[in-house]
């Protein structure tokens, strides 16, 4: 019997293995057995027909592909590294990588390569918490564990579909309820969620400044904060009450689009909860403020003192499986390892532990400004940019004139693989062995199931191999990722606060760590948090006559993102359809579209083909296709959030034209 974790999302499910069958590990802490039906396929995924087996290499990308190996194409990528000015090199990674991948790519692009862009597709994920954390809380760290929910007695999930995207934190959450947990939900969308709740909030997309600043400023108004809490450990206290004095209560409730009987219903539920813990995900993180809509929620647990106490916090849900481990070893280009920023004395101190003179002190590009920066390399690895990045034309046509673009991909249908020079196939999950952290700081370790298929590379394998030809043996001398997470662990010490030392890494897969259990105050310099004023400058692209609706993009519940484990398992293709196109039933009538009719939804920036799913529960003049839609991002537009550069794919301006009646 081995025991392993799920690769899928953020909850990190332990699942165990025997025979050739999958099943969910009783004794694990987080779900006790149970597992979703993404998580229960997670063989199904490894051996299909669209596993990428062979290195390939071409000159253009209209060329057809031509059979390699990796020693010849590491060669090649890396005599152009060589060549290359370093800030023209870049490392295109993701919340899926392992710990240990994430480390050594790390490692070698800022430590060794020398160039901070290094980036993740976690910056179209999470970087507007991160941001958040750090400015309010000292911090990019969850103060609390899923499990508070059984503590709590009032859950706010806002912007958040855990019924689809965090399955197994849903259940548990129908569990809490069952012992007296109340649940509002806060969503354009009257999601599967939003059907469990007690409260069902229908706020306007993109206004939940406004609902968190309206929270905050009867808070203060009623005297309900916690006047001792806020005097002694939190900041900016004057400034906030001042700035949300000047606002007007009516004109944000208006933007909310919600009626007061709503609000105060809701209102008196909070003032009646003694603990409280906000979760959220990407309707508030993917946004032109999503770093303010963070701080506004964010301001609520400061005020009220609802934090850093069992069963209240605010609690950032994680999406990818090693999202928050990829963060721990330095995965964004803001940011260099263990947390630690690009102030002098950080750079130092990284720099004595790598033993390198390489490190800049300037953040890399981001991975939402790396195509726009005229690069020559670019490596991407467990992701795929062009289905993800938003306003896809233009990504397209940048990507196409980079002279190298490298691809370190399991599978071989990604939307990428078009433009790539050199294809490397990896190890999938299953098949190589590492840790990752789940979306409350827990440590566990993915195992090797079964062989690997063909003598398949894993990620840190080829990263190693690339430092090697690079010259950098001895500090990549890494027999198996067990080393070096140990070499990982030892460095956390440069940071005060990282406990991490103390897991033990051959025992992860069955007793995981959990870091940061101890930390029971805020991590700014003067151990207080931070009240920030924002308020909402309405920042996203408006809708006009002509593209009068705001489309909403998101997930199914047994779909993996770009589908390529996902789309090819049958027994995930029965809960919904991969392309379809909410609609409300009165924008629905006017257009004269009736139920799966054809339609082509376009913006400014291009457009797709779907299917009308015809229904009330999406606010009307809203519609919503999920991500599962490959070309969803030819539709949306690529403003970014100002600190966090993370993109507003929630709010694009589109129309639907009816192609034809069924
Ligand atoms: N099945 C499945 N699960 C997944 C994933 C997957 O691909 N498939 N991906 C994982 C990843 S990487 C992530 S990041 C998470 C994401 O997890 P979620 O964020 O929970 O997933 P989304 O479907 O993007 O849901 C966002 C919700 O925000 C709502 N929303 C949109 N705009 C607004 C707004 O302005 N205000 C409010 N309040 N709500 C708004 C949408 O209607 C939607 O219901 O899921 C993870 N889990
Ligand atoms: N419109 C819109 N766009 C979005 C979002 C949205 O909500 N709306 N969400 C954003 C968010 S939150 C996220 S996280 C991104 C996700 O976007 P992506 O990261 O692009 O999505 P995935 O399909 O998960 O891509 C993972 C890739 O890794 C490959 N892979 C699988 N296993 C391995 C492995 O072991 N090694 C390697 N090297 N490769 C492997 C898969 O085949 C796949 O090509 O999308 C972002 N884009
Ligand atoms: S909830 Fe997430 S981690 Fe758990 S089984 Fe489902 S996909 Fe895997
Ligand atoms: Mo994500």
């Amino acid at each position: 019997m081995i025991k392993s974790v799920c690769g899928y999302c953020g909850v990190g499910c332990g699942v165990e293995y025997e025979e050739n069958k999958l099943s969910g590990n009783a004794s694990y802490p987080i779900n006790r057995g149970s597992l979703c039906q993404k998580g229960a396929s997670g063989l199904l995924s490894i051996h299909p027909q669209n596993r990428l087996t062979k290195p390939q290499i071409r000159e253009n990308i209209e060329d057809d592909f031509i059979a390699s190996t990796y020693e010849e194409c590491i060669a090649a990528i890396a005599e152009k590294i060589k060549q290359t000015p370093k800030e023209k090199v870049a490392f295109y990674l993701s919340g899926q990588l392992l710990t240990e991948d994430y480390y050594i790519a790390n490692k070698l692009g800022k430590g060794f390569i020398g160039t901070n862009n290094v980036d993740t597709n976690s910056r179209t994920c999470m970087s507007s918490a991160v941001v958040a954390h750090k400015k309010s809380i000292g911090a990019d760290f969850v103060p609390l564990r899923m499990d508070n929910i059984f503590r709590a007695n009032l859950l706010i999930l806002a912007g958040a579909n855990t019924a689809e995207a965090h399955v197994i934190f849903h259940n548990k959450i129908k569990k809490a309820k069952k012992q007296g947990l109340k649940v509002v939900v806060i969503d354009p969308r009257f999601t599967e969620t939003a059907k469990s709740a007690d409260i069902y909030l229908p706020i306007r997309a993109g206004s939940d400044i406004d609902f968190f600043n309206l929270i905050s400023k009867r808070l203060i108004e009623e005297g309900l904060y916690d006047k001792e809490f806020v005097q002694n450990h939190i900041n900016n206290f004057e400034l906030l009450k001042n700035g949300l004095n000047e606002l007007s209560s009516a004109e944000m409730l208006e933007r909310t689009a919600l009626c007061s009987e709503q609000f105060e219903e809701f209102f008196s539920l909070y003032k009646e909860s003694q603990n409280i813990i906000t979760a959220w995900t990407m309707g508030l993180n993917q946004s032109s403020q999503g770093v303010d809509k963070n701080l506004a929620l964010i301001n609520t647990h400061l005020l009220s003192g609802k934090i850093f106490k069992d069963g209240n916090g605010p609690l950032s849900l994680t999406g990818q499986p090693n999202a928050m481990g990829g963060r721990e070893v330095g995965g964004l280009a803001t940011m260099l390892a263990v947390h630690l920023g690009f102030d002098d004395e950080s750079v130092k101190k990284v720099s004595n532990f790598w033993k390198s003179d390489k490190i800049s002190n300037k953040a890399g590009l981001s991975a939402t400004q790396m195509l726009e920066a005229e690069l020559e390399v670019l490596i991407i690895c467990h992701t795929d940019p062009i289905y993800h990045l938003p306003n896809r034309n233009k990504m397209e046509a940048l990507m196409q004139k980079i002279p190298l673009v490298v691809e370190i991909n399991a599978y071989e249908n990604s939307q990428s693989a078009k433009f790539a020079h050199i294809r490397l196939p990896s190890a999938p999950w299953g098949e190589k062995e590492g840790t990752q952290t789940n979306l409350d700081r827990t440590i566990t370790k993915q195992e090797k199931l079964g062989k690997t298929f063909q003598n398949i590379k894993a990620d840190w394998e080829i990263f190693k191999l690339l430092a090697w030809e690079l010259g950098y043996k001895k500090e990549f001398d890494y027999k198996n990722p067990k080393e070096i997470f140990e070499e990982y662990q030892e460095m956390t010490k440069l940071n005060s606060y990282m406990d991490i030392c103390e897991a033990s890494y051959d025992e992860l897969s069955h007793k995981p760590f959990v870091w940061g259990e101890k930390i029971k105050n805020f991590l700014t310099p003067d151990k207080k948090g931070n009240l920030f004023f924002v308020q909402n400058k309405e920042l996203s692209e408006k809708t006009t006559q002509e593209y009068p609706f705001v489309l909403l993009t998101g997930r199914t519940r047994d779909q993996w993102h770009s589908g390529t484990k996902s789309a090819s398992v049958p027994s995930l293709l029965k809960y919904k359809e991969l392309n379809f196109c909410e609609i409300h039933s009165a924008d629905a009538d006017m257009l004269g579209i009736k139920e799966g009719d054809e339609i082509r939804v376009a913006s400014k920036r291009g457009s797709l083909i779907t299917k009308a799913l015809i229904t009330e529960c999406i606010r009307e003049k809203t519609i919503f296709i999920p991500i599962s839609n490959r070309e969803v991002n030819y539709l949306t537009n690529d403003l970014l959030d100002k600190e966090s550069f993370q993109p507003d794919y929630n709010h694009s301006a589109v129309k639907i034209e009816r192609l034809y009646k069924k």
